[in-house]
């Protein structure tokens, strides 16, 4: 390709193929991208939850971790770095994007590698598709928080990831407060901000009285809370916060999304005697229906780099309460879409709660601000085309070190 064409590109996307906000991030962005005319590969060891069926344009190539009786730990990473190389050398990628440093970003760079120094091995699909013959592909490593906060910075995975970033062609971060914990704690390379996006014609307000009748009365408020329960959504926190609200209101809260924490939250509940006002709606690849039924969007987390549902609650007009940690705040903005607190103020976060809930016209304004925020700065569209234009900097580059 020369420097100026901007001929479609052939895109390796590897990501963790689950609910969790890369996962969902990638699948959009794959699917975008084919819609745009570029051939998109996705190589991960599922097909990614958001992407069932296949949209045309996309092909899937399974990373098959096999397990053997004396592997306690089934080496992902190195079936991953052959997975890449493999569809490398059959499609001749561009560009290979990974969400989530840990192991993604060094499996990668190992592919790089063997691209670079070609095994020369026979009977590999590799070997017989191109003959080991490949030019060596730009890496982007967007990174998305947990693989930084917990993982990168943990003494068992910080070198490797630090050196794995050093050797990215790019590393993007999904919010300024992630970039600047990257480079603080792990490694001080360039990082562009690429925030998260949302699709306003899939998340948008709608009414659903029918769905919305399965879990609420007319005159109860629904409260909806969306996340992989796990720890750091502090999910006993969300059951406090509810019992709190429910002091002062009749409301119901959602839980969609599922996740260790989901059996304790059952339980608290239970003990707390009121089970048949909370639904625990498990997972679903449809989380805007449930937004777009809520009265109001609840976040509990320790730490969000980004905070995708606040994101996906926003575009469905539907106001805000959270703790106001990591990138949180750079989503709501100051535009008076959410009341964000300190993390564990729950009385607080009720009060705020209970704000919305008692006063429409409040929750309307909110809702109405979150939505024009999110077509403002997380416009799908725009920034795909973000990521676009990223890949075709780093595809002239390398058609210039050539
Ligand atoms: O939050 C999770 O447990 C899932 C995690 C992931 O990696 O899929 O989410 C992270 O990436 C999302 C997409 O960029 C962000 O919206 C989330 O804020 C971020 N989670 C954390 O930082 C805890």
């Amino acid at each position: 390709m020369s420097a100026t064409e901007r001929s479609p590109l052939r895109v390796g996307l590897v990501c963790y193929p689950t609910f969790g906000g890369s996962g969902v991030v990638a699948a959009e962005l794959g699917r975008m991208l084919a819609q745009r005319g570029h051939e998109v590969h996705f190589i991960c060891h599922n097909i990614p939850a958001r992407l069932t069926p296949l949209p045309s344009g996309i092909q899937f190539h399974l990373v098959d971790v096999v397990s053997y009786p004396l592997l306690e730990f089934p080496p992902y990473t190195l079936a991953l770095a052959c997975a890449i190389y493999d569809v490398h050398e059959q499609h001749d990628l561009d560009i290979v994007h990974v969400h989530y440093a840990v192991p993604h970003a060094t499996a990668a760079y190992l592919a790089l590698d063997m691209t670079r120094h070609p095994p020369g091995i026979r009977g590999g699909v590799a070997a017989e598709a191109s003959g080991g013959g490949r030019r060596p592909f730009p890496i982007v490593t967007t990174l998305h928080g947990t693989d930084i906060e917990l993982l990168g910075r943990d003494p068992s995975y910080h070198t490797i990831t630090a050196w794995s970033l050093q050797r990215s062609a790019a590393v993007t971060a999904v919010s300024s407060f992630l970039a600047q914990r990257t480079a603080r704690e792990v490694i001080d390379v360039p990082i562009e901000v690429i925030p998260n996006f949302v699709d306003p014609d899939a998340f948008s307000p709608k009414s659903l009285p029918h769905l919305r009748a399965l879990f609420a009365s007319d005159d109860q408020p629904l409260i909806c809370h969306i996340s992989n329960l796990r720890g750091i959504k502090r999910i006993d926190d969300l059951i406090a916060f509810f019992l709190r609200l429910r002091r002062h209101v009749d409301c119901k809260l959602m839980v969609v999304g599922e996740g260790p924490d989901r059996e304790r939250a059952f339980q608290r509940v239970n003990e707390a005697g009121v089970i048949g006002d909370v639904h625990f709606v498990g997972f679903t690849p449809f989380v805007q229906q449930y937004l777009q039924i809520s009265d109001l969007f609840v976040l509990t987390s320790d730490m969000e780099s980004f905070g995708l549902a606040v994101l996906e609650a926003m575009a469905c007009a539907v106001p805000v309460v959270a703790y106001g940690v990591g990138g949180v705040p750079e989503v709501v903005g100051e535009c008076g879409c959410a009341s964000l607190v300190a993390r564990g103020d729950l009385d607080t976060l009720a009060a705020a709660a209970l704000h919305y809930l008692s006063d429409p016209a409040a929750a309307a304004a909110a809702g109405s601000a979150g939505r024009q925020r999110a077509l403002g700065y997380f416009r799908a569209d725009v920034i795909v085309s973000r990521y676009e234009e990223l890949y075709y900097r780093l595809v002239r580059r390398r058609a210039g070190d050539a």
